[in-house]
């Protein structure tokens, strides 16, 4: 029998938050098509079925020629743990134990500075994204997109069953974004959406500065993105695990959108 070991765990770029364009990869790790980021933070009862759905459906769809990046934050509940230990089992994972910087959109940028895919995606941890949508992301990129964003606002999209102070909130939100930044905003139907694919020469070569949770606004709003593709999807409610949302990522947003508007 087979026994493949552990990936050692990647270790944490520092400095800058500037993605290498692909030209400036190392050669050590193997290029592939897409790096698929997954930004977790007590996530221990997920992750393991995140890995495997995610590695089930992109083994068919992109074999041998993606990677799964779990950037964890040092996770009280040694997510990070976990996750290494699954990739004895699922080769195509790899994980970073990220302490002393936290956030979730740092973890982002720290997962594609890794990256060794052409296509730099992200979805989150926890199976409020649906799996099977990134087939179709893959579709718009293969089409010609330069990003492809998963959201609830276009046909096929929605949330479960959020109560109107969750709806008020984010659509508050978006309208708040649509008022400071709008032709950031405005380019996309759902602008909190971190559920998205990237071509990575939109993106590289750029300081990348995000405050909180919203990375899809500090890629629209520094990089060079043209054509943009959105598919539906409906949010999931959390199974397990809870979320980590509280004032504060409300109060990063709107510094965030303050700083990138001026
Ligand atoms: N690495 C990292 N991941 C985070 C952080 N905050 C949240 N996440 C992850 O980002 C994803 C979305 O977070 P969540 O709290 O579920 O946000 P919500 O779905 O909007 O309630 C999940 O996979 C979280 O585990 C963080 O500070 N660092
Ligand atoms: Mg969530």
């Amino acid at each position: 029998m087979i026994t493949n070991s552990l990936n050692d765990l990647i270790s944490v770029p520092v400095g800058t938050l500037k993605i290498p364009a692909l030209s400036e990869l190392s050669q050590s790790n193997e290029p592939v098509y897409c790096s698929l980021i997954i930004p977790t933070y007590n996530e221990s009862k997920n992750i393991l079925a995140v890995v495997h759905l995610l590695s089930h459906l992109l083994d068919e769809a992109l074999p041998n020629n993606y990677e799964l990046v779990v950037i964890d934050d040092d996770s009280p509940d040694r997510t990070w743990e976990i996750a290494q230990g699954l990739t004895k089992d699922y080769p195509h994972l790899r994980v970073m134990r990220r302490q002393g910087e936290r956030g979730l959109s740092t973890a982002v940028i720290r997962g594609w500075q890794v990256a060794q895919g052409q296509i730099l995606a992200v979805i989150d941890g926890d199976l409020q994204h649906p799996p099977e949508v990134l087939i179709k992301l893959l579709e718009a990129i293969a089409q010609g997109a330069d990003l492809a964003v998963a959201s609830r606002h276009v046909e096929g999209g929605g949330t479960s069953d959020w109560q109107w102070h969750r709806r008020f909130l984010s659509r508050g939100a978006q309208f708040l974004g649509l008022m400071i930044l709008p032709s950031v905003v405005s380019r996309v139907s759902d602008p909190m959406s971190g559920y998205f694919l990237v071509r990575r020469e939109a993106i590289a070569q750029q300081s990348m500065n995000p405050l909180g949770y919203k990375i899809l606004i500090e890629v629209l709003g520094r990089c060079q993105i043209n054509r943009i593709t959105e598919v539906g999807y409906v949010f999931q409610e959390r199974q397990e695990g809870a979320s980590k949302v509280t004032w504060r990522q409300y109060l990063e947003y709107l510094m965030h959108l303050i700083r990138l508007r001026f």
